[in-house]
């Protein structure tokens, strides 16, 4: 099966998506995302000009061999942009050979390894009293597992508040909006939070929270510590992670469940993570971590070590991304979790999708591939809009922060 042809789709239905689309002789293509949030048009050039030129002509049978063709023959190696490219190709791939061979992709992985994929849902308010409801209101739809972020008095705009009700969206039209930020406000209000969660939700339900790395390793042990009578699933980025070793502060001090990864690329922005057994669930995800080849590396890693996958599945992950990754979880045996926040009616509408969502679980469907296909002509119509994530600032000084 010989690829024949490659292009990249952008649109922007409702927010920026980055498609990888290639033909083959057989009349076959395959579909991958390439999306990076506030970063898509690099990452559609390196595909355009850098990639898709040594695509063409190849076997698209041989996923492991043009996978360390884009890896080790660049030679340089890592980071989003290039990692988020490989992950589009691999994707585009995986989707192919499955269609090749009449089959749903998790069958070529190893087949099922449960009914469904166990999903966890964004409730976010302004306050305690409407997070409680929004987490309530997640209960009612089904979801057995919740994230619960709340805004935070004294400051403006929080991390995890969104405009919508279903989808949260952080990017803005236009240049990097400015945040504030308060260690000691979020530190004092978020205990207060899951108590009032805990008490309304009851114990069987699945809590979940993102610190989207603001404290200090210290900072974050005290908040685990602080947490642990509300028995959270677990602590999402608690502390940057480029020290890998900033971990070991954090476990000495909480029992809480730690994950980490959404934004790493590679096994090796984990690895001394997993073997030192420093976090709970690992988030690396299909579209920036180098696709189904590059993910299952990690995975069985993390295996090794009893940590257990909980893939980022936010709304700057297309469909396509979604479809694979549930693919993915529904083989992966060290499976924890999978984030699934929806996207808009557009979005749906522009990349037609065989997962299906019922109570609290997912499953990607029998369709040969993926089960995520684009409609061109509707992409058409929503042509890239610049928009950028926020940047974070200290509210006492104007320090520049993490967001
Ligand atoms: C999450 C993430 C997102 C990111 C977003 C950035 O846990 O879902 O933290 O909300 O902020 O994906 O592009
Ligand atoms: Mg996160």
């Amino acid at each position: 099966m010989k690829i024949t042809s490659a292009k990249v789709i952008v649109c922007s239905p409702g927010r920026n998506f980055v498609t990888l689309k290639i033909e083959t002789d057989q009349g076959l293509t395959g579909l991958g995302d390439a999306s990076l949030n506030g970063r898509e048009l690099s990452v559609a050039s390196y595909l355009t000009d850098h990639v898709i030129p040594c695509l063409i002509g190849r076997d698209a049978h041989q996923i492991e061999d043009i996978w360390q063709y884009l890896y080790r023959g660049a030679y340089w190696r890592r980071g989003p942009v290039t990692m988020s490219a490989i992950s589009a190709v691999d994707t585009a791939l995986w989707d192919l050979k499955a269609k090749a061979a009449g089959l749903p992709l998790y069958q070529l992985l190893g087949g099922a390894s449960r009914n469904g994929v166990m999903v966890y849902g964004h409730a976010n308010g302004r306050d305690i009293e409407s997070t409680v409801q929004e987490v309530l209101r997640y209960k009612a739809m089904g979801y057995k597992a919740i994230r619960a972020q709340s805004g935070v008095p004294g400051l403006e705009k929080v991390y995890g508040v969104g405009r919508g009700k279903m989808q949260y969206e952080p990017a803005e039209i236009g240049l990097p909006p400015e945040h504030d930020w308060d260690t000691g406000k979020y530190l004092r209000h978020t205990p207060k939070l899951f108590d009032a969660v805990r008490s309304a939700v009851g114990d069987d339900i699945h809590l979940l929270h993102d610190v989207h790395h603001r404290l200090t390793p210290i900072e974050a042990g005290r908040l685990g510590k602080d947490l642990e009578p509300y028995r959270l699933f677990w602590m999402e980025d608690a502390t940057p992670a480029e020290n890998q070793e900033a971990f070991r502060l954090i476990r000495q001090h909480t029992t809480t469940p730690l994950a980490v990864g959404e934004i790493f690329n590679t096994i090796w922005d984990c690895k001394d993570l997993i073997e030192n057994q420093l976090i709970d669930y690992i988030r690396t995800t299909v579209v920036h971590a180098g696709g189904i080849t590059h993910l299952r590396r990690i995975a069985d890693l993390a295996s090794l070590y009893q940590v257990r996958t909980g893939s980022h599945g936010a709304t700057d992950l297309s469909p396509v991304c979604m479809g694979a990754a549930l693919h993915f979880d529904l083989w992966v045996p060290n499976f924890g979790i999978q984030e699934y926040m929806r996207h808009s009616d557009e979005t749906d509408a522009v990349f037609p999708h065989a997962y299906t969502f019922k109570d609290g679980f997912m499953h990607p469907g029998e369709v040969p591939g993926h089960g995520v296909t684009i409609d061109e002509a509707l992409a058409a119509k929503y042509p890239y809009q610049r928009a950028y994530l926020p940047v974070n600032r200290l509210q006492h000084d104007g320090t520049l922060w993490h967001w």
